[in-house]
């Protein structure tokens, strides 16, 4: 088991909603300043979603992404990686447009098809701050977020030419023999960056079995030198998948985007809050968090 733990920080993604947190970072400044505050609490890497900064909306926009990769490269080191699994309903083709403009370290990539279903979440609030909340959590009962191989050969296509690394968010176990086949194809190149994708209604659910099957079907399809993995639990599993994971040779995704709670009934003020109790439960096993420079040698980039 290394020492050091490569940890990422998802700091708002597309499933929370303004109503469900005041924490929730909005503005690309305020994402910004949230993806520093996790980077000097241990974040190797910081994973990048963008809202609409009039109403949190979901939004793929390259114009808001810019200003927040030059906040984030100006004041830290951290890794950046922008989401291609932008916000449910965008086409694969607005997904990808950051990644094509500015061409990140990292972009994840998202390994099949799903159901992405958030609906049972609309049940626990009758009061929302914006009306597009509830259309948009009810309306994911009936959508798919889609990832056909013809998505996935586009996009592997961006990244080779932005030379942006892809970080293959696995969701469930076919996912992993997904990648095979990418590999297979030729479409990527080792070593795989995976990321288990755990407790999504749809995915596979944050179970230590589940965890040890997508690590050894990994080992057995790829071979342990030919990828480097981490994982997150969605909701109040994160803490828990995130240790085991890091037991297990792995690394650990936190962040405002996978839950928002920093203990039972207590919102995280941000998502450096949360890679601060990470890095607390790591310190106690005599781990530590690796650092971006670290993480960019597992992960075979070149310094950007
Ligand atoms: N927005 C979700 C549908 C990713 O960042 O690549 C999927 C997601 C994964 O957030
Ligand atoms: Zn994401």
């Amino acid at each position: 088991m290394p020492n050091e733990v490569m940890i990422t920080a998802a700091v708002t993604g597309a499933i929370h909603t303004p109503t469900m947190s005041p924490y929730l970072p909005i503005t690309p400044e305020q994402i910004a300043a949230d993806a520093v505050a996790a980077a000097r609490a241990g974040a190797a890497s910081v994973h990048l979603h963008a809202r609409d900064p009039r109403d949190g909306r979901p939004s793929a926009e390259v114009a808001l992404f810019r200003p927040m990769l030059e906040q984030i490269r100006s004041q830290c080191d951290a890794i950046v990686c922008i989401t291609t699994g932008g916000g449910l309903g965008m086409t694969a083709q607005e997904r990808a447009a950051a990644v094509s403009e500015l061409h990140p370290e990292l972009a994840s990539f998202n390994m099949g098809t799903i159901n992405f279903a958030l609906h049972p979440v609309a049940k626990k609030h009758d009061q929302w701050k914006h009306p597009w909340e509830k259309e948009f959590l009810e309306g994911s009962k009936a959508g798919i977020f889609r990832n056909t191989f013809a998505d996935m050969e586009m996009l592997c296509k961006i990244f080779t030419d932005s030379g942006t690394k892809p970080e293959l968010e696995i969701y469930d176990v076919g996912h992993l023999y997904n990648a095979a086949y990418v590999l297979d194809e030729g479409w990527l190149e080792p070593p795989l960056f995976l990321q288990f994708v755990m407790g999504i209604l749809g995915s596979i659910q944050p179970t230590l079995p589940d965890l040890v099957h997508l690590q050894q079907t990994a080992d057995r399809l790829f071979g342990p030198q030919n990828y480097v993995w981490s994982a997150f639990g969605a909701g109040k599993m994160e803490f828990p998948i995130c240790t085991a994971a890091a037991f297990m040779g792995g690394g650990c995704r936190v962040g405002l985007e996978d839950n928002l709670y920093l203990a039972k009934g207590r919102l995280a003020r941000s998502s450096g809050e949360l890679v601060e109790k990470l890095a607390r439960i790591l310190a106690e096993f005599g781990l530590e968090p690796a650092t971006p420079d670290g993480a960019r040698q597992r992960l075979g980039l070149k310094r950007r």
